[in-house]
């Protein structure tokens, strides 16, 4: 009798431990604290809105503003950062002499006459892309839209034209929905600080920043209606992060005013200062923002959260940097794998473009987003809408699965052209077909008990043509079919 209780005192404790809700070290109900300004929302948004953005699959990004025009480089030296980043280039390190005051005044060059919207969507709707996050202001402060708030925007520039419009009005044309990227961080307005405020009179300064801040977000809401939301950046800052009542407040009148608005995690903190995870463990907004130029590999790490990879093609340069020829350039395949990687374990995966000053995407970024875009025609099945397979995942490739078709993306091919299977015998469905999602040729399809001691899998063996040989991924489809789990295995296990 002991002895049982000490079982299922284990099993409770091993399956509690990996039940996804304390795997996202969520505190459990009784242990939570009370908090004003946590989370608003418990498990996943289900309404149309989300569901949408859950099955968005592939993204892009586009950085672009001032810092487009020097490039990561000005006067023969190099800014050794990311190249959105070099207005806070210093002396010290390297910054010809009054670098700031150089770069507040480029705006007034700011006239990139090659810009085309509608061309930017399409060749992002080629790629596959099924949205855009767009920077509206970067941390430098410069507005690709006329705000009324502020004279550092577009309109003040050569330019003058309202490229946030041009860009929404592209980019909905073509279908793919828009998300404004906006940085909280705002080196050019006077009451802005990353630091808390001490003195009374920064204090003061920084409500009018809040003002300011808030102000703008209405505006574009206000100027962008079809935008589905809102992408923030920079809120780590130490002054952001104090304002909880405030951003708490600030974040219900956000979705007061656009129901069905669409906010990652990376906005707001709680009062006890605590991002993206509130000191109870939940998530707060809509979806893990987290993942920058990186990638979780187990669906533990993801939580069971909806999340978002945001990638740079580079190693980390976000806005145009000139110079690409020291730096690691992902391939197409390097992206397709990590797109793979993402939608395997229910992400969207987000690819970044840099366009230069005068409104051009590189080249390189262009052969880029055409090679994805032709992987995409063929395969793009494997991508959209698609969820975790709750499969480990094979060595093979990645899984991933909608309705009853289960897509293995193949990476690495084995020498023997048989792909092999492994699913529990236990199994709810399993496989009734398998065939190329490229030209939907049925394959050779076998299962087999490999007589393997204490084992709980069944293996289905999916046989590739002899003269089969491809330099890309590709995508096998396998049927699931609940009809087919009687065929159960041959041998009975070792009794032992
Ligand atoms: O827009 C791109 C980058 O410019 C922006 N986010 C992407 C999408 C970005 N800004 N900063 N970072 C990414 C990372 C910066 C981290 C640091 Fe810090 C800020 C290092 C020091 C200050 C935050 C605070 C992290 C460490 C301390």
């Amino acid at each position: 009798m002991k002895k049982l209780f000490f079982i299922s005192i284990s099993a409770l404790l091993f399956f509690g431990i990996f039940s996804k809700e304390l795997m996202a070290q969520e505190q459990p109900m009784a242990q939570r604290i009370t908090l004003q300004y946590g989370s608003h929302r418990e498990g996943k948004r289900m309404d149309a809105e989300m569901q949408r953005w859950r099955e968005y699959g592939l993204g892009q990004f586009i950085h672009w503003g001032v810092y487009a025009i020097p490039g990561g480089h000005w006067e023969g030296k190099s800014y050794n950062g990311a190249a959105e980043w070099i207005r806070s280039w210093s002396e010290k390190s390297g910054a010809p002499a009054g670098w700031q005051k150089t770069y507040d005044n480029l705006y007034k060059q700011f006239n990139p006459t090659d810009f085309d919207a509608k061309a930017w969507a399409r060749q992002a709707k080629d790629m596959g892309a099924k949205y855009v996050i767009f920077t509206t202001k970067h941390h430098d402060g410069f507005c690709l839209w006329p705000s009324k708030y502020t004279g550092y925007t577009i309109k003040n520039t050569p330019f003058k034209k309202d490229i946030v419009k041009e860009v929404v009005d592209a980019y909905d044309a073509e279908g793919i929905d828009v998300y404004l990227y906006f940085s909280i961080i705002d080196w050019n307005h006077p009451g802005y600080s990353s630091g808390i405020p001490k003195a009374e009179k920064d204090s003061l300064a920084y409500e009018d920043f809040k003002q300011f801040t808030r102000n703008q977000l209405i505006e574009l809401l206000t100027n962008y209606p079809s935008a589905k939301g809102l992408w923030f950046d920079g809120s780590w800052d130490a002054a952001w992060i104090e304002q909880a009542a405030w951003t708490d407040e600030l974040e219900k009148e956000l979705r007061a005013f656009r129901p069905g608005l669409i906010i990652g995690s990376r906005f707001r903190a709680d009062e006890y200062g605590k991002r993206h995870f509130d000191s109870n463990g939940v998530l707060m907004g809509d979806y893990e923002q987290g993942w920058e130029r990186k990638l979780p590999s187990t669906i533990e790490q993801t939580k069971g959260n909806d999340w978002d990879c945001v990638m740079t093609i580079p190693p980390n340069q976000w806005g145009y940097n000139s110079d690409w020829s020291s730096s690691y350039i992902k391939t197409p395949y390097d992206l397709i794998a990590m797109l793979l990687q993402a939608n395997s374990l229910n992400g969207n995966f987000v690819i970044n473009f840099g366009p230069d000053g005068k409104g051009r995407i590189r080249p390189e970024e262009g052969d880029i987003a055409k090679q994805i875009g032709e992987w995409m025609r063929v395969n793009s099945e494997a991508v959209y809408g698609v969820t975790y397979a709750e499969l480990p995942k094979p060595d093979y490739g990645y899984y991933t699965k909608k309705g009853n078709k289960l897509y293995l993306t193949v990476f690495n091919k084995p020498v023997n052209n048989i792909i092999r299977v492994a699913m529990a015998k236990t199994a709810e469905q399993k496989p009734s077909k398998a065939y190329f999602l490229a030209d939907k040729k049925d394959l050779k399809l076998v299962s087999h008990n490999i007589g393997l001691d204490r084992d709980n899998n069944l293996y289905y063996d999916i046989t590739l043509p002899d003269d089969f040989s491809s330099d890309m991924p590709f995508v096998i489809v396998i049927d699931l079919d609940e009809a087919a789990k009687k065929d159960q295995g041959n041998y009975r296990d070792a009794l032992t």
